[in-house]
C-alpha cells in the first residue's frame, strides 16, 4: 500500500525535522551564553524595545543587570524594598538607567510610597526614550516610581 508507506515516510521526515529545530534551538540556547536565559536578566546582545506604554528600569547604567518592566497605573511600585530583585535582594535604591516607551510617563520619588523628591521622564511621542545614566544623582536612588500616560504625567 504505497500511501500507508508515503505517510510513514513522511512522518519519520517530520520527526527528523523536528528532532533537528529542537536541537539547533538547544545549541543556539547554550552559545547565547549564561544569564541571557534568565528572567530579570539583561542581554547586552538584544537591547530591549519597550512597548509604548510601559516602562523598564534596570540594575546598572547603560540598560545592565536585572531589569524591572513597569506598567502604567500598576500601584505595586509603590515600595520597591519590596519589589525582588534576585535572591534576597530588592530594587530599592538600585535603579541605574530607565528606557521610556515613546507614550509612556515615569514619575519617579525618591522615598517609598511616592514620597520626597521627585524627577519625571517623559516619553517623547515619537519613539522610545533611552536613558543610559540618571542625571540629577537620581543613580540608585529611587524607592518608588509611578508609569503614566505621557499625557497624564502628574
Ligand atoms: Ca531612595
Amino acid at each position: 500500500m504505497n500511501g500507508t508507506r508515503n505517510d510513514g515516510n513522511r512522518s519519520a521526515f517530520s520527526r527528523w525535522s523536528l528532532l533537528t529545530f529542537v536541537c539547533c534551538l538547544a545549541v543556539g540556547g547554550a552559545l547565547s551564553g549564561p544569564g541571557s536565559a534568565l528572567p530579570g536578566v539583561a542581554s547586552a546582545q538584544t537591547p530591549d524595545v519597550v512597548p509604548a506604554n510601559t516602562v523598564m528600569l534596570y540594575q546598572h547604567q547603560n540598560f545592565g543587570g536585572a531589569k524591572l518592566e513597569g506598567f502604567t497605573d500598576v500601584e505595586e511600585y509603590k515600595d520597591l524594598t519590596k519589589m525582588t530583585m534576585s535572591g534576597s535582594t530588592n530594587w530599592n535604591d538600585k535603579v541605574s538607567s530607565v528606557k521610556i516607551g515613546k507614550d509612556a510617563c515615569l514619575m519617579a520619588y525618591q522615598d517609598i510610597n511616592f514620597k520626597g523628591s521627585m524627577t519625571r521622564y517623559i516619553g517623547n511621542g515619537s519613539s522610545q526614550r533611552n536613558e543610559p545614566v540618571l542625571p540629577n544623582s537620581w543613580n540608585d536612588r529611587i524607592s518608588s516610581f509611578k508609569v503614566k500616560g505621557r499625557g497624564n504625567c502628574q
